[in-house]
């Protein structure tokens, strides 16, 4: 069994950027040291050509000295060793077959990677089945999983409603709520969005932050772009005004609600006594405002949504994208070019890791797992029972540490710098019997860590992801930079040989892999290798003639009564709100330089450059209320921990808000962020706790460097 790259040509390799779901492909070559290159690639399907800062600088981190070598071991002593493979896969499998024997299947959890490829998060959630567990997720878990929650249960799919290209053809109104493409797509925000503003287009964003993708839209002094700075954690109420501004003006598409969807009475009568005024208050933006976004929407011959994680990552989470859809069905915005509510994914692909299964509650496909016809059609190719009770979510395995979770597989993943409430997760994987993280770097997660797996890096393996259009593409590798690395599909398929020893890892490369997907998941189906070319094709792809789809339900909608759902839905506040002791909002949230907890982007010189600490953006009227001065450092607390980061005094930032990002492990943001869930998604509210802050040393200071560690 092998997987080796196919640097089939004498030229540059073609593939796909390893950083956000937007997917742009870009060129590798690779010089006689090893060394990686980045080439542009002019025809690119998604950017032709152009990319953003990270896709510029991605070869830096396969380079990188820190780059994981060899299998490593924790001793009884505590120490980590160099060790050969044998002896770590001996390890794995001696420990593995332990907890089963002593605690039941159900005492392992399985962390798969959106950075990895759809082949390798394939085979993670079938190397979890087939142990007995559904336990297996991703990080989507803490990203979109309320949004996909809304989207399958109203529209039909988890996934973005229509693709970036007809969106920048059709739309005349981007509505764009708790997103910022502008730093976190930047390529989906100048390629389409900002070309179709250029062309007359209308932007409405909703966003306690001003930042890039703000700028980005102030186009000649144009009249058509609104930043509407709410407080966070006011979602609902703000897009009940806009609602109910459409219900009171008649904007409503009759027809379409009428034919396509279910509820509207609910609807109408959550709001039936809805206070416009008060709940503008409460959001913090003057009503009219939010009544003229609200026109603009409603009078759009297209009007798309755009959504992220300022909506998702809340306790009301699915509310909040439930809103978004109640405001699109209204108003027939949905099976078009150019409209529906559209979630920008995530990591470069989050998506098809959650295509392929690698979620608790479905198969790949997203096929129910406790649907038992559903799992007798899936037994028939993988030859083996599939338990039927769905498994615990990434945040639940981690809050099971000690009791249901003894053992922890974590195939790239950094929950330690993830998860919420850092503290609190350090003190859970101390408790944790056997860990395994197969990853590239030795990341603050591995410290936790009984056995470590070197795993090759995106440049130098072959395999499939997916966008966040539902583009399905090929990436294409190099050389391996370290010879006794493995592609994380060779190392899943060596530890469940040696686990099962029947023939169900048994591939020869991803292609095989892509194989049996194909058999087990419709939505790929009529996909091959072959097929996919060079320019990819959108799922669902249903047989191997379809072209695939560039926007979904132009004939219906794929719920269970085919109907579009409405569902009127009241204000939540966020769990934890301030108070006399912590009088400020924080919320988290990235920048274009930063990627996610930094692993790859602390480690590329150009990345690191531009932005090399933590900051907190702070108001200046809040700056006057703490004494707080321009770069002065300050402590950051919450109830949970407290940092020390560099203060940005901004009015970029809605007063009685501050601003952190959860990218640097030394004043790592989800120290203090709250470990709360939506009940039905399980995604944490990173988006709002609350906070207070102090002054530690005073930019004018002697020193304006970082204060000394201590
Ligand atoms: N450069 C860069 N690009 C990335 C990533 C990265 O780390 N760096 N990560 C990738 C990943 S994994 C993801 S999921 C995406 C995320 O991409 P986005 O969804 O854009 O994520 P964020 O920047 O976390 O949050 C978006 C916006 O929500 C705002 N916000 C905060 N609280 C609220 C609120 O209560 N309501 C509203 N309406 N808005 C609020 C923030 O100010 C922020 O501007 O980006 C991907 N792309
Ligand atoms: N406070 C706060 N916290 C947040 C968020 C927020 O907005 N605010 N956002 C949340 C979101 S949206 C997300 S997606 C999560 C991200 O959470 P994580 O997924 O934990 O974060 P990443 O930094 O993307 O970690 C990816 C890991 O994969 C490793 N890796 C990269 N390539 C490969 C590969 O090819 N193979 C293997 N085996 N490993 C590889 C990297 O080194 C890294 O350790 O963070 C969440 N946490
Ligand atoms: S927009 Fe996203 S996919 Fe494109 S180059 Fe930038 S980080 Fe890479
Ligand atoms: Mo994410």
């Amino acid at each position: 069994m092998s997987s080796e790259s196919s640097d089939e040509s004498d030229g540059p390799t073609k593939t796909i950027c390893p950083y956000c779901g937007v997917g742009c492909g870009i060129q590798i070559a690779q010089d006689d040291e090893g060394e990686v290159t980045f080439r542009p690639w002019g025809d690119a399907p998604v950017n032709e050509g152009s990319i953003c800062i990270k896709g510029g600088a991605a070869t830096q981190s396969v380079n990188h000295e820190d780059r994981l070598t060899e299998p490593l071991i924790r001793d009884d002593d505590g120490e980590l060793r160099e060790a050969s493979w044998d002896e770590a896969y001996d390890l794995i499998v001696d420990e593995m077959e332990r907890i089963h024997d002593e605690h039941s299947a159900q005492g392992m959890g399985f962390y798969g990677c959106s950075k990895a490829m759809n082949e390798e998060n394939y085979l993670i959630q079938k190397l979890a089945r087939r142990y007995g567990t559904n336990s297996v997720d991703t990080c989507t878990r803490m990203c979109h999983s309320s949004t996909v929650y809304a989207l399958r249960n109203s529209l039909g799919a988890g996934a973005m409603t229509n693709s970036m290209e007809d969106l920048e053809e059709a739309a005349d109104v981007f509505w764009i709520q708790g997103a910022n493409p502008g730093e976190q797509h930047p390529i989906a925000n100048s390629q389409y969005f900002r070309q179709a503003v250029l062309e007359g287009a209308t932007v409405i964003q909703v966003d306690p932050h001003a930042n890039k993708t703000t700028r980005s839209f102030d186009i000649d002094e144009t009249d058509r772009h609104m930043h509407l700075q709410l407080e966070p954690g006011t979602d609902i109420p703000l897009l009940n005004v806009v609602i109910k501004t459409i219900l009171e003006n008649d904007w409503l598409d009759e027809e379409f609600i009428a034919e396509r969807t279910q509820g509207v009475d609910d609807l109408k009568e959550t709001l039936e006594d809805f206070d416009k005024e008060a709940a503008a208050e409460e959001c913090g933006v003057p009503l009219e405002d939010i009544e003229l976004a609200a026109e603009k929407y409603a009078m759009a011959n297209n009007a798309a949504i755009f959504t992220g994680m300022g909506m998702s990552q809340h306790t009301c989470g699915v509310d909040n994208v439930q809103n978004e859809i109640n405001l699109a069905l209204i108003t027939g915005n949905l099976g078009r070019p150019g409209t529906g509510v559209n979630p920008l994914r995530g990591q470069n692909n989050v998506q098809g890791a959650s295509d392929v299964g690698a979620m608790p509650n479905v198969l790949p496909g997203y096929r129910q797992v406790d649907d038992p016809e559903i799992r007798a059609d899936v037994e028939e190719v993988w030859d083996f029972e599939i338990p039927s009770e769905p498994g615990l979510t990434n945040v639940e395995m981690s809050h099971e540490i000690g009791d249901t979770i003894h053992g922890l597989y974590i195939m790239g993943e950094n929950p330690v710098m993830s998860e919420p409430d850092t503290n609190q997760v350090e003190k859970r994987l101390e408790e944790l019997d056997f860990m395994v993280v197969q990853d590239i770097y030795e990341t603050e997660t591995a410290e936790y860590a009984d056995v470590i797996l070197p795993a090759t890096s995106w440049a130098e393996r072959d395999g499939t992801v997916v966008n966040t259009d539902r583009r399905t593409q090929r990436m294409r590798g190099v050389d391996k930079v370290h010879p006794n690395t493995k592609h994380d599909l060779d190392i899943l398929c060596d530890v469940g040989q040696r686990l099962f020893d029947d023939g169900s890892f048994d591939f020869e490369g991803p292609e095989e892999v892509f194989e049996e997907l194909r058999q087990v998941a419709p939505i790929f189906h009529g996909m091959t290798y072959d097929r996919l070319g060079e320019e990819g094709i959108h799922w669902p792809c249903l047989e191997p003639g379809d072209e695939g789809d560039p926007y979904l339900y132009a004939d219906g909608f794929t719920t269970e009564s085919g109907y579009g759902q409405i569902e009127g839905v009241r204000h939540q506040p966020p769990k934890e709100t301030p108070d006399e002791e912590y009088p400020l909002i924080l919320t988290t949230g990235r920048i274009i330089e930063h990627y996610n907890t930094g692993t790859m982007s602390r480690r590329s010189e150009t990345l690191n450059r531009v932005e090399p600490e933590n900051f907190v953006d702070v108001h200046p009227n809040d700056a006057e209320t703490y004494g707080v001065e321009d770069g002065d450092y300050v402590t950051l607390k919450s109830r949970r921990g407290e940092i020390e980061v560099q203060a940005r005094v901004t009015e970029d930032i809605k007063e009685g808000t501050v601003w952190t990002t959860p990218h640097f492990a030394d004043s790592a943001g989800n120290r203090l962020t709250n470990d709360v869930l939506d009940e039905r998604a399980k995604i944490p509210e990173y988006k709002a706790a609350a906070a207070e802050i102090e002054v530690t040393v005073e930019a004018d200071a002697d020193s304006t460097d970082a204060p000394a560690d201590d």
